[in-house]
């Protein structure tokens, strides 16, 4: 495998095991060289604690990306979470185009929302700007909800397969290239990703472990971009990163006191090994 660099683009959430405190660590593991640029500097993630400290760096993307420029600085992939303004979209896509080598690849996960509800803090606005990018990316990751804001579909919590087809249908026609939808749950027992590449459907369908953990949604992308940085298909990197997942949230669920984020980190191996990766 040749050595590669890549970028991920995201916040730092100083405490709550999200965004690039996991996205750094797991594309570490995946042996690749991760660049990173941060778009706000959160004290914690905004889901489930009381407040949170906000600290915009949108100003620094576009200073940030001449200065590489200058430097010859480019990536093999740019792979982009949390944004943390409509703005910020902007700058990303122009990083994308002037720091992209030549058939890199561009993968969004377009977090904002979750469970039939946005985010704090992003509006319509901000659904409207991540079309954008959603539809300009190689490969997207977005949950059910993400799915539905993207593409104005009503967002269900039971559906049928014909209800995932008409979603995975709009966003390829409004410009989706690889999907990947996560979180796809025919019955209560099981859950899983539908992954379409190259005209081609796929179910990948595993266990479901009841309450589920917060950030899982990042640990998920990154171990999938992972995954496809070391040359695996979008299907085989949606299977590697769901078992992933699925450990860490063995690995936390009893733990109660571990409510706001998942404990990936003594999972890692487990990533390593599905990879191939000799240590
Ligand atoms: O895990 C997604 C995420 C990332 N970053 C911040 C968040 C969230 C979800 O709530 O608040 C700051």
């Amino acid at each position: 495998m040749d050595y590669k660099r890549i970028l991920t683009i995201q916040d730092i959430s100083c405490v709550g095991q999200c965004s690039l405190t996991a996205a750094l660590p797991i594309l570490s593991a995946c042996g690749l060289e991760t660049g990173i640029l941060p778009s706000a500097v959160l004290s914690n993630h905004t889901g489930g604690f009381s407040g949170w400290t906000f600290a915009d760096l949108t100003e620094e993307m576009p200073k940030i990306k001449e200065q590489w420029k200058k430097e010859n600085i480019d990536f093999s992939a740019v792979y982009t979470g949390y944004l943390g303004s409509a703005k910020q979209i902007d700058y990303v896509l122009d990083i994308a185009k002037d720091c992209l080598k030549s058939g890199g690849k561009l993968i969004c996960d377009p977090a904002m929302a979750d469970n039939g509800k946005l985010y704090a803090g992003f509006d319509d606005n901000f659904v409207e700007s991540m079309k954008k990018l959603a539809f300009r990316a190689d490969i997207i990751l977005p949950n059910i909800t993400e799915a539905c804001l993207l593409t104005g579909m009503e967002y269900r919590e039971s559906y049928d397969r014909d209800y995932i087809d008409e979603l995975i249908g709009k966003l390829s026609k409004s410009g989706a290239k690889t999907i990947v939808l996560t979180g796809v749950s025919f019955n209560p027992k099981t859950t899983g990703v539908s992954v379409y590449e190259n005209n081609k459907y796929s179910y990948y369908e595993h266990r479901k472990i009841a309450g589920g953990c917060h950030g899982t949604g990042d640990v998920y992308a990154s171990a999938f971009t992972g995954a496809v940085e070391n040359g695996m298909s979008a299907y085989d990197a949606a299977v590697i990163a769901a078992d992933f997942t699925l450990s860490c949230i063995e690995n936390t669920i009893d733990d109660k006191s571990h409510w706001y984020g998942v404990k990936f980190e003594p999972v890692l191996g487990e990533l390593i090994k599905a990879l191939g990766i000799n240590c």
